[in-house]
């Protein structure tokens, strides 16, 4: 396993994108590696496509980590499982036929290296408005459904950000043109982020009940249960207004609310800071890993 030693640590962005491009040369009858949009820092975001190539992949599921900067074990976590599955290919074979996943471990680059240089606390990214001082928008508030209705700020200075319009943003405009393009055979969407251990659903805008909530919450209880298998750790299902507060602008109701996708989830990864300890890369790794191989059973069954 050349993987090995690489999840001892965190990595700076050109460590994983190297890392990638490897994976992709070592497996390439089942990944492609890919390079697309320009941030405002002039970095490209890497998506890793996983599918069985030999067979077309019907169905698509996105899966991204890194949207804000500080929250590391959302992207080691990512990268440890397109590890794990292109790895043990054949095992997972049987779950894989017919489905496709898109992979962006970390979707925010600039200001991830920014909270290696500058700013271990940093969370937006670093795009600098013209003619204003402070910078940054939150790429959680800048997708357009419900686009800052609530828990959004349209002053610059803010943490939450919204951008000056849906979409301003290179990166989160990636994702729209990527699900759009592919709109009607994306089953699954997951956003990765720390920390809390929830697994959230839609809405996060409202209290009130997506109209799918029944199956919405019967399948992340399902994934809670196979995360909990690995080692016991207990995770809260429900929505982010329910169960931490109301945000609007984020990819798990744009993709749900917007596009039709069916099952939109966005993770809070175990901790009690930004600041995972390395050691947790490979446990929370495992059994995160573990829930994204049972939502993948579910999109096979569907
Ligand atoms: N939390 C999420 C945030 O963007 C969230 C919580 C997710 C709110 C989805 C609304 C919708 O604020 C973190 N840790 O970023
Ligand atoms: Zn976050």
């Amino acid at each position: 396993r050349q993987s090995t030693g690489f999840f001892n640590n965190f990595h700076r962005y050109d460590a994983i994108v190297q890392y990638l491009q490897f994976l992709a040369a070592k497996y390439p009858d089942h990944a492609k590696f890919d390079s697309v949009a320009k941030t405002a820092g002039g970095r490209h975001l890497a998506v890793l496509r996983i599918a069985p190539y030999r067979r077309v992949g019907k169905k698509l599921v996105y899966i991204q980590g890194g949207s804000h900067a500080r929250e590391w074990i959302s992207i080691s976590t990512v990268l440890y499982f397109v590890t794990e599955l292109l790895e043990n290919f054949n095992y997972y074979q049987n779950y894989l036929k017919g489905i496709e996943i898109g992979v962006v471990p970390v979707l925010n680059p600039d200001g991830y290296e920014y909270t290696h240089t500058r700013d271990r606390l940093w969370r937006k990214n670093l795009n600098f408005p013209p003619g204003g001082y402070c910078r940054g928008v939150d790429l959680n508030r800048n997708f357009g459904f419900k686009w800052g209705y609530i828990g959004a700020s349209r002053n610059p200075c803010s943490e939450v950000y919204s951008g000056r319009l849906p979409f301003s943003e290179a990166e989160t405009e990636w994702v729209r043109r990527y699900l759009v393009n592919n709109q009607y055979r994306t089953k699954l969407v997951i956003d990765v982020h720390s920390f809390g251990k929830y697994l959230f659903y839609p809405w996060g805008y409202q209290l009130g009940s997506a109209p799918t909530k029944a199956t919405l919450h019967q399948i992340g209880q399902q994934v809670a249960k196979a995360i909990y298998k690995y080692r016991g750790t207990k995770y809260s299902v429900g929505t982010a207004s329910q169960l931490l507060y109301k945000a609007a602008g984020g990819l798990d109701d744009y993709a749900y609310g917007a596009l039709g996708v069916p099952l939109s989830y966005t993770f809070e990864l175990p901790g009690s800071s930004f600041r995972n300890n390395p050691r947790d890369i490979i446990p929370i790794g495992k059994e995160t890993t573990a829930g994204f191989i049972e939502f993948i059973k579910i999109v096979n069954g569907l």
